[in-house]
């Protein structure tokens, strides 16, 4: 009896710790419905291809340690991929994005699950669509937190607001997806 509580324990107190401290992690589900969208920005409206009909798409918010599983669901005619810009890909490479580099783009009708897990970073990053011009409007915030219970790296903010620049471009958009281009020289 003695020997069991001696090694049950330190057993009961790492779960109990590790259960406090939310060191597990967890597995966020998120679903990316491609689909079109009336948006209307500087007095123009026009139907543009969106993330679940916003503009910009929505924020992935994870901790660090955390598996994501983002299904993407294509509605639309444009083949498309998306790109967790960023994210270091650690033996989850076919979950980059890059069309025809990692992965064949999710065509019409067609859905595909990225599942990657963050490791070893945290800040805001963003995700953006991964195919030829649609990165220019296809886009939104990834913020990855710290562990639970484990600070910021600097005194915690009062507030914190996610800015996103962006183009809302029309005719525009391949010369932004240029420029974007040169700023952080990925394939195409
Ligand atoms: C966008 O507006 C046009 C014209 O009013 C309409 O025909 C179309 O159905 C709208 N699209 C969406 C996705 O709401
Ligand atoms: C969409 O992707 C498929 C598979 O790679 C390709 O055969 C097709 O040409 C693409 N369509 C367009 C419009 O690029
Ligand atoms: C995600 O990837 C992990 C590690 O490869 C695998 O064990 C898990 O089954 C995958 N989940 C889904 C839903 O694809
Ligand atoms: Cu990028």
């Amino acid at each position: 009896m003695d020997g069991f509580v001696r090694i049950m324990f330190p057993i009961v107190a790492i779960t109990l710790i590790l259960s406090v401290y939310g060191v597990a992690s967890t597995t966020r589900n998120y679903e990316f419905n491609i689909q079109l969208q009336n948006v209307t920005r500087l007095c123009h409206t026009k139907s543009m291809v969106t993330v679940n009909g916003k503009f910009p798409g929505p924020r992935i918010v994870a901790r660090e340690g955390d598996r994501l599983l983002i299904k993407v669901t294509n509605h639309v005619s444009n083949n498309i991929t998306i790109h967790w810009h960023g994210i270091r890909q650690i033996q989850s490479g076919w979950a980059d994005g890059p069309a025809y580099i990692t992965q064949c783009p999710i065509q019409t009708g067609q859905s595909y699950v990225y599942n990657y897990t963050v490791v070893g970073q945290r800040g805001t990053l963003f995700w953006h669509a991964h195919i030829s011009w649609l990165r220019a409007s296809v886009y939104g915030p990834l913020i990855i937190l710290p562990k639970l219970h484990v600070p910021y790296p600097f005194t915690k903010p009062y507030k914190e607001v996610p800015i996103i620049f962006g183009g809302y471009g029309g005719c525009r958009a391949a010369s932004f997806a240029e420029a974007l281009c040169r700023v952080h020289c990925h394939p195409p």
